[in-house]
């Protein structure tokens, strides 16, 4: 979690996923492919037209443009091993056991071909006509880009039992040509880049986070089969957190694996297929569990392609038509019955889809939706044959699977019921929103915030302390219902929830409509303990699975009240995090009276105003999920029925737990 300053608005943000792969298709490289262009110097000078940006993120994209291509070695049948290092002062080494680089001259730069891919702009056969590489989005942006983000690069090459080197400086210079610089072991093949960000362009951090590299390489490694990647982090202070490595000789069945792992599943193998046609490789593994929320995630060329695409679509065709025709012919749905709809198909599914594609078009708000029109019925087709023979081969998990579905469909119906009495009570609740919330007085939705308060007495000093200008109040009674354990039309029934939607204004699932949402701000204000932090728990798990779009779009904040009150003769200052406060003492020295907050409800209106609600003191805490996988499981781990996995999280997380989601 980062660290809080007064003042400012914190972003938390999961891990990045969704990095680019470049598939190498059958051509060799000549030297004389690489086409030359100019530029380092315009990617130093605007780099958020080549990386995502000069953040944390755009950081780790240096990484994963270097991993990829090893990973295309590996890919391509020369590398089993690609391994990533970082050492104390965040410098990276990404080496693979391939061919190793090409070492010889490109005809057309008169220069190494390795000093031109480092070099030139887009060098490296994608721009160069006859080969190609596929890449799209943002990333996929070639080995020079990282080379013009570095402080320095260098580059070795393994290969006949001669070790190859060359380093680039100053803006991506060569310091000097590429040069053979000794023997290495006859055996030894391949390809290594060390590098070190340039912190005059990543200005906010050059410092790599341990997790977000470990579960990035995790995750690569269990969407490109049998390539084994390792993971050294020289910083990580315990011991087994220093060496990993990845190898998944099983895939996606041992990711859907991995994803259930905190899960009940309904039926114990997992739904596997893989195949290829016209050259798009296609795998898919799926397996039931207890939960009604399905969990679907798509790749395509190691992309995560979070908006979905003709890949989900061909994915979730075969599956409703599979299981409707099972159930017909098992006599489970008589001819005359309605079909089970895709969602009855998809409830408490676990599901990933990867394909490979040599040209793929991206679509969609963020350009992570998958276009290509023919990819639909290939998925379709191989996932539905082997979905379909499943089904037949194991008739006791089917029967598992039918009676999950079949009940999935009743339910589905009950909750419209329900959903549409909410709806109509909604409408006819506009004019008289719901009782206990002290609304606005402004209609102007872009200054005005909601704060959802935990209880009568806390909700009665903010409806005091707010400026009722803009700040609406909306006290919870007790706890909301627990949105990953109950089926939807519980949740429509739930009379907090309820308010909550009618005060919004912007509809539920898949009609939120965040232009109708009265409110900018949607503030959660709990207390700072153990029980505050069950409730904002509950609240975001609403939030996120029925209102996710209002979290998508930054709506949702986390209040900070202080933890305690610390004073010395006249001087009184607030200390909301532990850290702070012992910041406070060294700064303000002995004599001091230091008072423990124990909740909202304890603070008089001023106080409240004051410490939490003031936005001119206010710490607040932007939610900002942008890693489903993590909040997914962050969700089922708190949510779920399992103890152990929730205790444990909340030993490994104490800070993300406590503090914020
Ligand atoms: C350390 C991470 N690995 C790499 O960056 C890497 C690139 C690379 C490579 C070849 C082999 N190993 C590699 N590791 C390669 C590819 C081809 C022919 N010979 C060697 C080919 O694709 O035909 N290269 C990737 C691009 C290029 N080499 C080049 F040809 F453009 F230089």
């Amino acid at each position: 979690m980062s660290e809080i300053k007064k003042d400012d608005v914190l972003e938390e943000s999961g891990a990045v996923l969704g990095e680019q792969l470049d598939t190498t298709v059958d051509h060799e490289y000549k030297d004389e492919d690489i086409q030359v262009l100019d530029g380092l110097e315009a990617v130093r000078k605007r780099p958020g037209m080549y990386i995502a940006s000069t953040s944390s993120k755009g950081l780790h994209h240096l990484v994963w443009e270097i991993v990829d291509n090893g990973i295309d070695e590996a890919m391509a049948g020369y590398a089993t091993t690609v391994s990533v290092s970082v050492d104390n002062d965040n410098i990276v080494t990404v080496e693979d056991d391939g061919r190793g680089m090409p070492v010889g001259v490109n005809a057309k730069t008169g220069k190494s071909t390795i000093e031109t891919i480092f070099t030139v702009l887009h060098a490296g056969g994608k721009f160069g006509g006859g080969a190609y590489k596929v890449s799209g989005g943002l990333h996929g942006v070639g080995a020079s880009v990282v080379n013009a983000l570095s402080e320095w690069l260098e580059v070795s090459v393994y290969h006949n039992g001669e070790e190859y080197f060359v380093r680039f400086e100053n803006g991506g210079h060569a310091v000097s040509p590429l040069k053979m610089i000794g023997s290495c072991d006859p055996e030894k093949h391949g390809s290594k880049v060390r590098f070190k960000a340039d912190p005059t362009i990543f200005t906010e951090t050059t410092v790599y986070d341990h997790e977000i590299l470990r579960d990035r390489l995790r995750q690569l490694a269990f969407l490109n089969k049998g390539i084994r990647l390792t993971f050294h982090d020289d910083r990580a202070e315990k011991e087994e957190n220093k060496d990993y490595t990845f190898l998944f000789e099983g895939g996606l069945k041992q990711y859907v694996e991995y994803l259930n792992r905190h899960r009940t599943a309904i039926h114990p193998d997992i739904i596997y297929s893989e195949g290829h046609e016209n050259g798009i490789q296609v795998e898919v593994a799926c397996q039931y569990n207890d939960s009604y929320n399905p969990k679907v995630y798509t790749f395509c060329n190691n992309i995560n392609t979070v908006e979905g695409g003709t890949h989900e679509e061909g994915f979730r065709l075969a599956l409703s038509r599979i299981i409707n025709r099972y159930a017909k012919n098992n006599n489970i749905l008589k001819n005359k019955d309605e079909n089970l709809t895709a969602d009855d198909c998809k409830e408490g599914i676990t599901a990933v889809i990867s394909v490979k594609h040599s040209d793929p078009q991206y679509e969609g708000q963020t350009k992570t939706k998958l276009g290509n029109t023919e990819v639909r019925k290939i998925v379709s087709d191989i996932f539905g044959t082997q979905l379909e023979r499943f089904l037949m081969e194991n008739p006791d998990q089917a029967k598992q699977i039918m009676d999950k579905v079949v009940l999935a469909s009743q339910a589905r119906l009950a909750a419209k019921k329900a959903r549409e009495t909410t709806r109509r009570k909604s409408n006819l609740e506009i004019s008289s929103l719901p009782g206990k919330l002290s609304d606005c007085s402004s209609k102007d939705a872009s200054i005005c915030e909601i704060y959802i308060v935990e209880g009568d007495s806390a909700g009665g000093s903010a409806k005091q302390g707010r400026d009722s200008h803009y700040q609406a109040i909306l006290p919870l009674r007790g706890k909301i219902l627990n949105v990953e354990k109950a089926r939807q039309h519980k949740a429509f029934e739930n009379a907090e929830i309820r308010s909550m939607i009618t005060a919004f204004g912007c509809g539920v699932m898949d009609e939120v409509d965040t232009s109708k949402l009265r409110y900018n701000k949607i503030v959660i204000m709990t207390d700072a303990d153990v029980d505050g932090a069950h409730i904002r728990i509950l609240l975001l798990t609403f939030f996120y699975r029925f209102l996710r779009p209002i979290i998508e779009q930054g709506h949702v904040y986390i209040a900070q009240p202080p933890l305690y009150k610390v004073q010395k003769g006249n001087t009184i200052r607030d200390a909301y995090t532990e850290p702070q406060m012992v910041r406070l003492r060294a700064e303000l020295g002995d004599r001091l009276s230091i008072q423990r907050y124990k909740g909202l409800g304890e603070m008089d209106a001023e106080q409240l105003w004051e410490t939490t609600m003031d936005p001119k003191n206010r710490t607040l805490i932007r939610v900002n999920i942008d890693d489903a996988e993590k909040a997914d499981q962050y969700f089922s781990i708190m949510m779920g029925e399992e103890v152990e996995p929730r205790k444990q999280f909340i030993i490994d997380n104490a800070d993300f737990a406590n503090l914020d989601i």
